[in-house]
């Protein structure tokens, strides 16, 4: 009897590998902005998500199961969003690591969690993001707890700040969201809030919200908005002869914005949740891989990126070891029990990414310990440059 047990073990254990190298790859959706000008920063989430998706399939993938990274792309917009989720959905994934910007969950979120998909956002900052639905997670710290240690940096760089001009875009969700904090950590440190100036992530032309601004003296500006809005009103805030310290919010957290500001993107403060100094083996490994593909330190965006395809395939691994991703196929709804279950071991794990140690709060936001701050340092030929942690 024993003899038969062990020979039927060893026979599971030599024959499930075999398998599942058989079954369908795992489709994972990706959906983040391609085109248009959020491409600015998706594009560098494109990259953290193939590497990591190459990665885990050269190490087994789900227990020899390989996963198939679907991407789709949401463009700049709420629609876009919507669309990519919709298509992804139908395609039959498993989850979904998007969108990019909070302005699009918002409105693409909901869908999925009527669906019942597993969101992870691997660049929604803002707040209220998580709370959308049981569904919806994020790997990317919100602004609230980010952005106020480039406030902290820049007094520590001058601490003779007292004036502060503060800029955001009022039609972008992260945006609205990043400037309260920044308003509200400009305060708390008893510094004078001299001005709050708004404009549009389309806007190009940012004279009058300048000018405005100048006026008064500040000697620290503070921007939440996108990569191109923001890189121009950058160069335009220096263009009219500012010469104080420029915070920059998350959105202008991308080398992307070098050919925007040139020259001028040089001091930007910046505030990560991610540093390429760190040195866990994972973010080491993850490290060397994207400098030997793409010849520089890995941004933030590419390493969230990679993160979020990291915690599905880690949930889908612990899931299969424990009740077995077969098991849901005796079930009337495979592929909605199998999300539904995903989801809910998202929620329960915990992961050792190139963010350091990451896990999740009941609601999907991130709990994470660790962030840094990082300032631009342009070249010479004023094209190219890098960030430098200083925090
Ligand atoms: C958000 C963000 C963006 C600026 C990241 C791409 O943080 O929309 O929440």
């Amino acid at each position: 009897m024993k003899r038969w047990f062990m020979l039927l073990l060893a026979l599971v254990v030599l024959v499930a590998p075999i398998l599942a190298q058989d079954a369908p790859p795992i489709k994972i959706g990706v959906a983040v902005a391609q085109t248009s000008n959020v491409a600015l920063l998706g594009q560098e989430q494109v990259i953290g998500a193939q590497i990591a998706g190459d990665y885990f399939n050269e190490r087994g993938g789900i227990n020899g199961r390989p996963i198939e990274l679907v991407f789709q792309d949401t463009a700049g917009d709420e629609a876009g969003a919507i669309n990519a989720f919709q298509t992804l959905i139908s395609e039959g994934v498993v989850g979904i690591l998007g969108p990019t910007l909070s302005q699009q969950a918002f409105s693409a979120d909901p869908i999925a969690e009527q669906a019942g998909v597993p969101i992870i956002a691997p660049s929604n900052t803002a707040r209220g993001v998580p709370q959308i639905g049981w569904f919806i997670s994020r790997i990317s710290a919100p602004v609230a707890v980010v952005a106020p240690n480039a406030v902290q940096a820049a007094l520590e760089l001058d601490p003779n700040i007292k004036d502060v001009a503060v800029f955001f875009a009022q039609n972008d969700a992260f945006a609205s969201s990043e400037t309260q904090t920044f308003q509200s950590t400009v305060t708390d440190a008893g510094l004078n809030l001299a001005t709050v100036q708004t404009f549009q992530t389309t806007d190009t032309d940012f004279s009058s919200q300048v000018t405005n601004a100048l006026a008064l003296n500040p000697q620290l500006a503070i921007i939440s908005g996108l990569a191109a809005d923001g890189g121009n009103l950058v160069r335009q805030l220096r263009e009219f002869g500012y010469t104080g310290l420029i915070i920059g919010g998350n959105g202008l957290n991308t080398a992307n914005i070098f050919p925007v500001c040139q020259a001028l993107c040089d001091g930007i403060i910046i505030a990560q949740a991610y540093s390429y100094e760190a040195d866990s083996e994972i973010n080491q490994t993850f490290r060397t891989i994207y400098k030997e593909a793409q010849g520089k330190e890995p941004p933030q965006f590419s390493a969230q990126a990679f993160a979020g395809i990291q915690v599905f395939v880690e949930a889908l691994t612990e899931l299969d070891n424990t009740v077995g991703l077969a098991s849901f196929d005796e079930t009337s709804d495979p592929l909605g029990q199998l999300r539904h279950h995903l989801n809910a071991q998202i929620l329960y794990g915990s992961y050792d990414t190139p963010l350091g140690a990451v896990s999740f709060l009941p609601t999907g936001e991130i709990v994470q310990e660790q962030f840094y701050v990082a300032q631009i340092k342009m070249n010479e030929d004023g094209q190219t440059g890098s960030f430098i942690f200083i925090r």
